[in-house]
């Protein structure tokens, strides 16, 4: 017999310097809150350049890259770990189109920002990246331990 033990789906939800800045960061939690998904963690922090480096290691042949790294690193970012049943995928709705001008009404980019380079918000693209991601950002014992079981509620 085999047993496979269901790993929960954990997604990484990072506020951009710019939401911070721009006072959205109370905004941008609430949606997440109240779609229902699970805080597991949650800080407000400064990004070293080669963390910004490490996390967007994918993007580093993009010439976009050097502006993106500057931007990442150029103020404090709030950053968060959500977990729940699809919440990677269901996130990146709630976030919308990496363009702001694409992303449809509603959703955090169509509701609040304008520049792709300034979309106010990152999310995991696949379970695999968020857990890469809430490795990265996190360290051992910052998140916290509560469970889905504790908040029969949510999820
Ligand atoms: P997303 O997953 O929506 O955050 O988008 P990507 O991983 O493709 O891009 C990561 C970040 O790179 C974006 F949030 C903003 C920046 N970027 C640019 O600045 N210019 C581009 O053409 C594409 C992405």
């Amino acid at each position: 017999i085999f047993f496979f033990v269901q790993e929960v789906e954990q997604t990484y939800i990072m506020i951009k310097p710019d939401g911070v800045q721009r006072g959205l960061v109370g905004e941008i939690i609430s949606r997440f809150e109240k779609k229902g998904f699970l805080l597991k963690g949650l800080k407000l922090f400064q990004c070293p350049k080669d963390l910004a480096q490490e996390h967007y290691k994918d993007l580093k042949e993009r010439p976009f890259f050097p502006n993106l790294i500057d931007y990442i690193t150029s103020g404090p970012v709030v950053c968060m770990a959500w977990e729940g049943d699809g919440v990677v995928a269901s996130a990146r709705k709630l976030i919308g189109a990496t363009n702001p001008l694409q992303a449809e009404p509603g959703t955090i980019r169509g509701d609040l920002a304008v520049q792709t380079g300034r979309n106010v918000v990152h999310g995991s693209d696949s379970p695999d990246n968020g857990k890469r991601e809430i490795g990265l950002w996190f360290k051992e014992g910052e998140l916290a331990q509560w469970e889905s079981v504790q908040t029969p509620w949510l999820i």
